[in-house]
């Protein structure tokens, strides 16, 4: 198998040239024959993202094969969404010159076998079924546990969303956070993340066989939301920003996707915040801004009854001074 191709930035070596790789999948233990819903992943390490400046970024993912041929490159990787209870099946395609990678999901906590991690169970050269049951509504994200602190950096990474079923007593349309709880008019997805453009040059394997790859030197030049530059493009952009009536609500699926600690104000709105990484809360808070470490989700009901523009900030604090390194902003327009 060739496995030396260069084929965008950071590939490097093969898999025999890396350390702590556990290629070879077996079947899916259990694996059943008539799922809920079926998701097709392939790998891609050629995407890229054009910054504010021009500069032309890097980055890998996993794009749906279901989806003209898995030729698309969309970053962050296409969303998975499904019913609470679904059993899903989540099929990883890895062929010709990707290596191996994994799909961990995140907050799922499937059976070991399908949780993605290599490291305890294997890395994916070929094709591999992740089985997962939907236990709970809400918020959540897949992404590559290979060579974790690099991959997840370049990029490969999807939100998940678990909906409640549908409540029998509700209107048609009604779209509830989770069973029983709040419910909401319009949704934003905000995957808000830091990028050092230095890391994205970085071999496949960069560190995992030991010495200095620089993994432990994260200096970020760009802050993104939902892989929309932060610094001007995502103020307008239709990914990211929100246009929406005043008296109606917003739900933002917020999740901190960087290393560094971050920070969330929604304008001058107050959110009222009713689940976190995949569970209600008891009682919801009421919150001005949110502070948030690596892979945490909320879950944040807005409903302002006053047109006008509001400007959304994420700061991204360094973890030891709490310094603002930068900031990434988007835009709540409501009329
Ligand atoms: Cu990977």
């Amino acid at each position: 198998m060739k496995r030396d191709t260069m084929n965008g930035g950071g590939m490097c070596g093969g898999v025999a040239a890396a350390c702590y790789v556990y290629p070879g999948a077996p079947a899916t233990p259990g694996l059943v024959n008539n799922p809920d819903a079926v998701f097709q992943r392939g790998i891609y390490m050629n995407g890229s993202i054009t910054m504010d400046d021009g500069n032309v970024i890097t980055v890998w993912g996993f794009p749906d094969l279901a989806v003209n041929n898995g030729m698309d490159k969309p970053f962050p990787s296409p969303a998975i969404r499904v019913r609470e209870g679904d059993v899903v099946h989540t099929v990883l395609t890895v062929q010709g010159n990707m290596w191996v990678h994994t799909i961990h999901h995140h907050g799922i906590e499937p059976a070991w076998q399908n949780d993605g991690v290599g490291h305890i169970s294997w890395d994916v050269d070929g094709t591999y079924t992740y089985q997962w049951r939907a236990h709970q509504a809400g918020t959540y994200f897949y992404h590559c546990h290979t060579n974790t602190v690099l991959h997840a950096e370049m990029g490969m990474y999807g939100l998940i969303v678990v909906d409640p079923q549908p409540d029998p007593n509700d209107p048609p349309g009604t779209r509830r956070v989770f069973a029983g709880g709040p419910t909401y008019d319009v949704e934003a997805f905000w995957v808000c993340d830091e990028i050092d453009s230095s890391w994205h040059t970085k071999c496949w394997d960069a560190g995992t066989c030991g010495g200095d790859a620089g993994l432990n030197d994260l200096n970020p030049d760009y802050f993104i939301i939902t892989g929309v530059d932060g610094a001007q493009s995502a103020l307008t952009d239709p990914r990211v920003a929100v246009d929406m009536n005043a008296g109606q609500t917003l739900l933002v699926r917020y999740l901190a996707a960087g290393y560094y600690p971050q920070r969330i104000t929604f304008g001058g709105l107050t959110a009222t915040v009713v689940a976190s990484d995949g569970r209600p809360f008891p009682n919801a808070v009421q919150m001005d801004h949110i502070d948030a470490v690596a892979a945490e989700r909320y879950d944040c009901l807005l409903t302002p009854t006053t047109p006008g523009t509001y400007e959304v900030t994420v700061e991204f604090l360094h973890w030891v001074t709490g310094a603002v390194l930068g900031t990434a902003r988007t835009r709540i327009n409501v009329t």
